[in-house]
């Protein structure tokens, strides 16, 4: 018998327990993190139950768009937006909100306001959500030292400067991946307890993957350095194996299988879309982090993502992450073509 093995089955380290032990180790800490993180897991798992049930909720919806109370029914973004707004508002911790789902950021009431910014993307990839793809959300955390007065520019700042950045995937089991800085740990969600068991712990992206990952019908509109990559990727110099091509076209489940297999996945700019598609604070920004605290790296085409100073909440920006040795291959081909 396994008694190691077991031991550890039976010693659950769930994520607040965890938090609370990282949290040990700073004295100075007031806990206040540790409850911010309490009110995004709660909407994780709210989330959660509702991606499970979406498809039974639609039927019980149907007369009427009414469901069995008499409530009408929402969209899962918007209700997902709403479970969070409101979590991370009665959480007594935040100062201003940035949700891909409002068009405006929210400043939160002096008398709830903390020193905490959370730019978050309730349910990323919600197009996928009536097929039962994989789907999740994102989160990125900055820390202000004075809340008194919450301005835009508290939020419009470099990626390097959160203080933590997260996803929770809702696919065949529910993953929360976070980190605060010291590397990336996953947390699966146990439905029978209710918690997050840390499942996946110290994450290492490998060096270099098989796999890529790109929406390869933008092709036609790509730039030299990104069609050249991608043409590698498929007929490598003599010596290499091809990669094997793998697009969810849901961000978090192409991330997270990224950041456990290795390779890299790509939203570059095309004609159409010179900026890229994916936003800046609450998709690039995050997984950035999530990606370098892994070991790997993170790329706009220009400049190291984390280094980005946005200008808008809403911006966009190309992006290329994954595995070391891939990232430094796009950079390297980006850096041939501004030489010429
Ligand atoms: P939706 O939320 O509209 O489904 O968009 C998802 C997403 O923002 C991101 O999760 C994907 O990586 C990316 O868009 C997919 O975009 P394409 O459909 O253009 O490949």
């Amino acid at each position: 018998m396994d008694h190691a093995a077991d031991a550890l089955r039976t010693d659950l380290m769930t994520i607040t327990r965890y938090v609370l032990n990282e949290q040990s180790k700073h004295p100075e800490s007031r806990g206040d993190f540790t409850i911010l993180l309490s009110h995004i897991v709660l909407g994780c798992k709210f989330v959660c139950s509702s991606v499970n049930k979406a498809g039974l909720a639609k039927l019980i919806g149907l007369a009427g768009e009414t469901n069995v109370q008499g409530e009408e029914q929402k969209k899962l973004d918007v209700l997902s937006n709403d479970v969070f707004v409101k979590a991370l508002v009665s959480s007594g911790r935040t100062c201003i909100l940035v949700s891909e789902e409002d068009e405006e950021a929210t400043f939160v009431e002096p008398a709830l306001r903390g020193r905490y910014c959370v730019v978050f993307d309730p349910l990323d990839g919600s197009s996928n959500i009536d097929c039962g793809v994989s789907i999740g959300t994102i989160f990125g955390i900055y820390m202000v030292k004075d809340f008194t007065e919450p301005t835009l520019d508290q939020v419009l700042q470099p990626g390097k400067n959160m203080v933590a950045a997260g996803y929770c995937m809702y696919g065949s089991s529910c993953t929360l991946v976070l980190s605060t800085g010291s590397g990336v740990n996953g947390f699966t969600l146990d439905p029978s307890l209710g918690e997050f068991i840390l499942t996946h712990p110290d994450i290492k992206i490998p060096n270099k993957g098989k796999i890529y990952s790109v929406n390869e019908g933008n092709a036609k509109n790509w730039d030299g350095p990104t069609a050249k990559y991608v043409e590698n990727c498929k007929f490598p110099k003599e010596g290499s194996s091809p990669k094997s091509l793998r697009y969810i076209g849901s961000m978090v489940a192409d991330v997270h299988r990224t950041l456990l297999y290795g390779g890299i996945f790509l939203y570059p700019a095309d004609k159409k879309s010179p900026s890229g598609k994916l936003r800046v604070l609450y998709e690039v920004f995050p997984m950035s982090f999530l990606m370098e605290q892994a070991g790997g790296q993170a790329f706009t085409g220009k400049e190291r993502a984390l280094d980005l100073v946005p200008k808008k909440i809403h911006e966009r920006s190309p992006i290329f992450l994954g595995s070391y040795d891939d990232v430094e291959e796009i950079k390297a081909l980006y850096a041939a073509e501004a030489k010429n």
